[in-house]
């Protein structure tokens, strides 16, 4: 039929305009495995709101300087001011506190091509598109502004000094991910690591090197070869392990591997990390990874084989302190000591993939993760460029993070409400990430929930598609609690392993008032809140893990309270200073029972 066929259509032209070699692919993985030239910095950058720079006659990226006496240009790198890359561009400037808009960068750098190398320039992430300039050509763009992206530069390089210009857009857009509205701040700019990456012509492009899914002695997945057109040996070689490993990749430069071992397995209470070095004529590349496996039992999360309560946070990747993007390692070590500190042996990294020294971070640290792509609310599931958006941010979060043992969900949403084309292209998101990633589970945090009386019904039925299923929840703040919390009872149709992904309620740190009203803002009311969520979490059976809202407090255009919140979500168990507040100390209290019982 003809409505069919023009949807195919559509989604063809779709997927090659996304596909268009311009933009970005997954080049380089274990980026940190290389030999990198790390552009991280001072970079010269020209504010342009009214977006003039690339339509102008005279475009910023050919960065040009006036010569003769009749020629004169609007914009200058020279003399302009800087900002450090990585890092938001509002945390650094008063004047961009609330900008929404584009953001020129340049850097230079002195490099030395070498015959028989290839260089990659990869971002770890900027917010929201970017257009990427190298000695004045274009490279490519990247839309999304929490996943990587790379770009090859092997023949824009040359001897001496070379520049890269970016154009960073952060404009919220109703076709983006996330769209126009969301509960967090819209940071701008390359917020992550920039690094020039050299690997020889024939390298190792990337590899997934996991246990199978229910197998603990069986090491499954495949080694992507580059620059290679006939079939090539490869070895994987676990020294502390005592083992090696030899396969032959087919013409593309691909290999699949399927191998018996017996690693101590990875777990929150023994992150053991092997050297995995992985070897060709003209390439080797190393990796620390751990191994475990994870999977669905009934209503069980089994974690090497053994059921495992996850007693988990909600973390937004912001320092609170500095009111702005967390990007480095020490961010990471922080925000992940409060998560363990609280008792977590688990870390819902919302809403949105955080940068990569956190999940790296999480894998030495025994941390188990759950990651999701920013599918939150009115996303606009209507639009067909959705779906190919979305599984393509689905791709670039599994790419990077395939091999972190630490990660065990995959999340694909986050309160998303239902509809025809909602559910299809959620359908089609899980079956895209079980191709890419056989080993993991599938999650999504719904908001759908029916209430009768004191009972509660899991009711969004795409829970069907899930392996386990997260529900968000904020009984005690946007909902009055329907009944006695120890005499609620919760229903699991889909009968699938329960996350408590999200509850919680607002206190302004120090503030103190009654614990029966919801709008005194106190921690007293924030405290009583939790004691009642405990109170109600005791009696769902299927209940296997909880994240409440949030680690710390976090700044947010839509909170507009004037004395409370002042532009904060002040739901986190800790201030916008790091301190604790009295809701803290109940969930680290749950926590030490649930340990204790595990
Ligand atoms: C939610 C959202 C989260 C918000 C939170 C809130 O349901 O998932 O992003 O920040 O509620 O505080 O309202």
């Amino acid at each position: 039929n003809i409505k069919v066929i023009i949807k195919i259509a559509s989604l063809l032209v779709i997927n090659i305009l996304i596909t268009h070699s311009t933009h970005a692919q997954w080049l380089v993985a274990n980026v940190a495995g290389r030999h990198v030239q790390s552009l991280n910095g001072s970079w010269a950058v020209i504010v342009d709101p009214f977006d003039v720079g690339e339509s102008n006659w005279k475009p910023i990226w050919k960065n040009q300087h006036a010569t003769g006496a009749h020629d004169f240009y609007e914009y200058a790198f020279d003399d302009a001011i800087n900002l450090q890359v990585p890092g938001d561009w509002n945390s650094q400037r008063n004047d961009l506190v609330y900008y929404e808009g584009t953001v020129w960068y340049k850097k230079d750098f002195n490099y030395e091509p070498k015959a028989g190398q290839r260089s990659f320039l990869c971002f770890g992430g900027a917010n929201y598109i970017t257009d990427v300039f190298c000695n004045g050509e274009k490279v490519g763009s990247h839309e999304g502004g929490f996943t990587p992206f790379q770009f090859e530069v092997t023949n824009k390089l040359h001897t001496g000094k070379n520049e890269v210009i970016v154009r960073v857009n952060n404009q919220r857009r109703v076709d983006g991910i996330p769209a126009l509205n969301y509960d967090w701040w819209n940071y701008g700019g390359i917020t992550r690591d920039v690094d020039l990456v050299s690997t020889p012509t024939q390298y190792i492009q990337d590899y997934f090197i996991q246990l199978k899914r229910n197998d603990t002695s069986h090491i499954t997945g495949w080694v992507k070869l580059a620059g290679v057109s006939h079939p090539t040996q490869l070895t994987i070689h676990i020294p502390e392990l005592n083992f090696k490993y030899t396969a032959q990749t087919n013409d593309s430069g691909k290999a699949n591997i399927s191998f018996t071992a017996h690693p101590k397995l990875w777990s929150p209470t023994n992150p053991k990390l092997y050297k995995v070095q992985i070897t060709t004529d003209t390439d080797t590349i190393s990796e620390l990874i751990g191994f475990r496996t994870v999977s669905v039992k009934g209503t069980n999360i089994l974690l090497n084989g053994k059921p495992i309560f996850l007693r988990g946070i909600n973390i937004h990747e912001q320092i609170p302190q500095r009111a702005g993007r967390a990007y480095s390692e020490t961010d990471a070590n922080m925000l992940l000591t409060w998560a363990q500190q609280l008792g977590c042996n688990f870390v819902r990294l919302t809403h949105y993939p955080h940068n990569e020294h956190m999940v790296r971070m999480a894998d030495k640290m025994g941390i188990l993760l759950w990651e999701e792509i920013p599918l939150w609310q009115g996303i606009q599931f209507s639009n067909p460029v959705i779906l190919a958006k979305a599984n393509r941010l689905l791709d670039e979060m599994i790419e990077r993070d395939k091999n972190r043992s630490a990660i065990i969900l995959w999340s694909l949403s986050n309160e998303t409400t239902p509809s025809e084309s909602r559910d299809t292209t959620l359908r089609d998101m899980a079956a895209h990430a079980r191709l890419m990633d056989p080993t993991r589970l599938i999650t999504s945090a719904f908001n759908h929930v029916a209430y009768k009386g004191n009972t509660v019904t899991i009711d969004d039925s795409l829970s069907k598609v899930l392996d386990v299923v997260g529900v968000n929840e904020y009984i005690g703040w946007y909902t009055p609690w329907p009944a006695e919390p120890q005499n609620m009872v919760w229903k699991n149709p889909f009968n699938k392993p329960l996350i408590m992904s999200e509850f919680g309620g607002e206190a302004l740190y120090g503030h103190h008032g009654s614990k029966d009203t919801v709008s005194s803002w106190s921690e007293e009311y924030q405290e009583q809140l939790y004691k009642n969520q405990v109170a109600m979490f005791q009696n769902i059976p299927f209940l296997v893990g909880t994240t409440p809202w949030v680690l710390a407090d976090f700044r947010s255009p839509g909170r507009l309270q004037p004395v409370y919140q002042q532009g904060w979500n002040r739901k986190g168990l800790l201030s916008d200073k790091g301190y604790r507040k009295k809701a803290w100390y109940i969930m680290q209290q749950y926590y030490k029972q649930k340990e204790n019982n595990q």
